[in-house]
């Protein structure tokens, strides 16, 4: 059992800013070519000709993340498996500023010439793919395929006491076959001789334009469902670190966790707008060039330049 201990206002102020940073860097690599901390107003040259990759999944990803991270700060047999394989970006931004992605790429570095080279190459020729890769650091499985977050998790727990998984499932991919299945290998992976899995269930609402089944059914109809796999559901409603860090210091035997974030959350459009680029004609209008600036200076990441990366850093 981890938590965050006795500093636990700077800890969520951490947690508060981690999310900003990797929520900007995911926006960056998603649009910018240059200006990529925004020294001056953002012009139509300094957004890549090509718009390709997936940002609605991000916010989430990056409370998920941040907040994990947090909590097993220092616990080396924690691990995260992510499942919406769409948030690229986040889970690039997350590796980059805990320093994963500088163990396999030197040109990483956690300062200005690291951001520019991540968001440069980001879904660009002979850089980083728009989905995570095989050169991506702990990639299990590639192909952008949902549905084997939790299988994998559970491969990880088997036979390793000792070890705590965290798995984010998106709700779309839970009405897979492969997921919704897995959902039964709590009652197989009991007992002493295996490690804790710890499932998060995306609830953002959507997948890819059309609302998920699981947003569509009453909180009572989830959490019933999710008892009768024998999970007891825990509801972490919105963002708020304070939230999700009081769900996993409470969480008692099999918790089931609900992340429940907008589709798209922070971001200029929500929901079904969302799943990959939103802005799509920022290249031609002003004013769409404008809000991605807005939307980009909302996170403040001038302010965690100021104070270091290290600072939003869980290496
Ligand atoms: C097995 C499989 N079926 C369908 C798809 C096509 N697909 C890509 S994204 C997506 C929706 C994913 O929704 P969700 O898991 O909720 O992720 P998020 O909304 O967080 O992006 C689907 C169905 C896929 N990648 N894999």
């Amino acid at each position: 059992m981890s938590g965050l201990g006795n500093s636990s206002i700077e800890a969520i102020e951490k947690i508060k800013a981690r999310i900003r940073a990797c929520d900007y860097l995911s926006v960056a690599q998603l649009f910018l070519k240059d200006n990529f901390l925004l020294t001056r107003p953002l012009k139509t040259t300094d957004i890549k000709p090509r718009l390709l990759g997936h940002w609605g999944t991000c916010h989430g990803i990056n409370v998920a993340y941040a907040n994990l991270k947090a909590f097993y700060a220092g616990d080396p047999n924690f691990s995260f498996v992510l499942g919406p394989g769409h948030g690229f970006p986040a889970l690039q931004a997350n590796i980059f500023l805990d320093k994963k992605l500088l163990e396999v790429d030197s040109q990483a570095t956690l300062d200005e010439a690291g951001i520019a080279y991540i968001c440069r190459h980001f879904s660009w020729p002979d850089g980083f793919p728009s989905h995570a890769s095989p050169f991506t650091p702990g990639t299990i499985t590639e192909g952008g395929e949902l549905g084997y977050a939790l299988a994998n998790a559970y491969g990880v727990a088997l036979g390793h006491p000792e070890k705590t998984i965290a798995v984010l499932i998106g709700d779309g991919e839970l009405e897979t076959a492969t997921a919704l299945a897995s959902l039964n290998l709590r009652s197989l992976l009991t007992g002493s001789r295996n490690g804790k899995v710890l499932p998060i269930l995306h609830l953002n609402g959507y997948k890819i334009s059309a609302p998920s089944i699981y947003a569509r059914k009453s909180e009572r109809e989830l959490n019933e469902l999710i008892r009768g796999f024998g999970y007891e559901p825990v509801l972490i409603d919105g963002d708020e670190p304070e939230n999700f860090q009081i769900a996993l210091e409470n969480a008692d035997k099999n918790p089931f966790f609900i992340l429940k974030t907008e589709k798209g959350a922070t971001g200029p459009n929500r929901y079904q707008m969302s799943h990959q680029i939103p802005l799509k004609k920022v290249k031609e209008d002003k004013g769409e060039l404008q809000t991605l600036e807005d939307w980009l200076v909302s996170y403040q990441f001038d302010q965690i330049m100021k104070n270091g990366l290290e600072e939003v850093s869980y290496e």
